[in-house]
């Protein structure tokens, strides 16, 4: 380097830039390779978000992908597979039941088998997010079990509830904490906890608990992460369909505890819902990207989706041109229910939305497994395989 310098000082202005420039980007990529080593899973996965970002990827995903299908369950391959030739470039999961040490989730789905599946994604290079429909510790019914206050019943110090409460989340920390590689590596995933809030079907919601019982909630679980050691977990806001940016950051557990600026927003009621589905997507999304921009975090749709895809053209002219006007890093839609025969969000063999499903998986502005991999690999697997 000092050659080099000494050289420049000799050239032109020109040169000398071009040099200063070779010796600048010569110490920033020994820098980062130097940072890639010591940083934490959580880390990595958020730098990587930030390269698909700024390669305009936008990863497409699927709740329980592999796992179970429109008419199959536990053997299969995926419909989404099925149908484009790739997996989704990011699976989603559900712990909900782990707070009861269940050996199978809300949905059925072993949690050995989630264990799997999520290691399987990573190896071949696709990334996970987990969501988590826990029981209400209060009244023992499900999550969508608004009664008893729970929130703020779990967050009174000393009682049985709080250490039940807290118990759950260490369980939640463990299973995560505990997704490692053949190597013993903890894999970088996702969790979105404490989702969609801003509604009131959920006894974590908003009409059953306070904006700052919700934040304590927030502040709560990732201290029993923390304390845990749990280093792997990248953090998901995200709130359903919200009226306002300001109702957006009412219950916003601050910098600190959130990395990418989630929402979940659906499609309803087919062609004649579009207009409404668009509108609040976009005031949403205009919204929460002017807010990522400040706070310099991804922004995600969490969720979307229009159950039964009555619109054959739904992936190409509503979702796709959403994630081309939004810097969205990745948009999820849901499950692809086994015995929920109308309960399905991608298509699967035959299905009229089939083509298009394929076009929109053709968009180069769409990343399934594949090209997270081959464009944006994981920097700590120097060659994962892809499978
Ligand atoms: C909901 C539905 C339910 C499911 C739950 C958790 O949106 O799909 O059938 O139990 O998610 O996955």
């Amino acid at each position: 380097m000092f050659r080099m310098r000494f050289e420049a000082f000799r050239t032109s202005r020109g040169r000398i830039q071009l040099l200063l420039s070779v010796a600048l980007t010569g110490l920033l990529v020994s820098c980062s390779a130097q940072d890639t080593e010591t940083m934490t899973p959580r880390e990595r996965l958020l730098a990587r978000l930030r390269r698909i970002e700024r390669l305009n990827g936008c990863v497409f995903g699927h709740h329980d992908d592999p796992v179970y299908g429109h008419d199959w369950n536990g053997c299969g391959i995926s419909d989404v597979k099925t149908v484009t030739g790739d997996f989704p470039g990011l699976m989603s999961w559900d712990i909900g039941l782990i707070e009861y040490g269940s050996l199978r989730n809300l949905d059925d789905v072993p949690f050995d088998r989630i264990r799997r599946e999520a290691i399987a994604q990573h190896d071949r290079g696709g990334l996970n997010t987990f969501s988590w429909h826990l029981r209400n510790p209060v009244t023992g019914g499900d999550s969508w079990d608004v009664e008893g206050h729970a929130v703020r019943a779990c967050l009174t110090e000393g009682t049985a509830l709080s250490d039940t409460l807290r118990r759950w989340i260490a369980s939640a920390a463990d299973f995560l904490g505990g997704l490692r590689d053949a190597s013993g590596r903890r894999i970088p995933v996702i969790f979105r906890p404490w989702h969609e809030h801003t509604g009131d079907w959920f006894w974590w919601g908003e009409s059953s608990t306070s904006p700052e019982d919700y934040k304590a909630l927030w502040h709560l679980t990732r201290s029993i992460f923390d304390e845990s050691g749990v280093d792997n977990v990248v953090w998901a806001y995200s709130p359903d369909a919200i009226a306002s940016a300001d109702e957006y950051v009412e219950r916003y557990p601050g910098d600190r505890y959130v990395d990418i600026l989630g929402s979940d927003i659906y499609h309803f009621d087919g062609e004649e819902g579009v207009a409404d589905f668009l509108r609040q997507a976009c005031s949403q999304l205009d919204a929460v990207t002017a807010l990522a921009a400040r706070k310099r975090k991804p922004v995600a749709l969490t969720e979307t989706g229009s159950e039964g895809i009555p619109m054959k053209n739904w992936f190409t002219e509503v979702l796709l041109p959403l994630c081309e006007r939004y810097p969205l890093v990745y948009v999820c839609v849901w499950r692809n229910a086994h015995d929920l025969p109308a309960h399905y969000y991608t298509p699967y063999p035959d299905h009229p939305a089939a083509p298009d499903f394929c076009r929109f998986y053709e968009s180069p502005r769409i990343w399934f497994a594949r090209e997270v991999q081959t464009k944006c690999p994981d920097p700590d697997e120097p060659n994962p395989a892809y499978d």
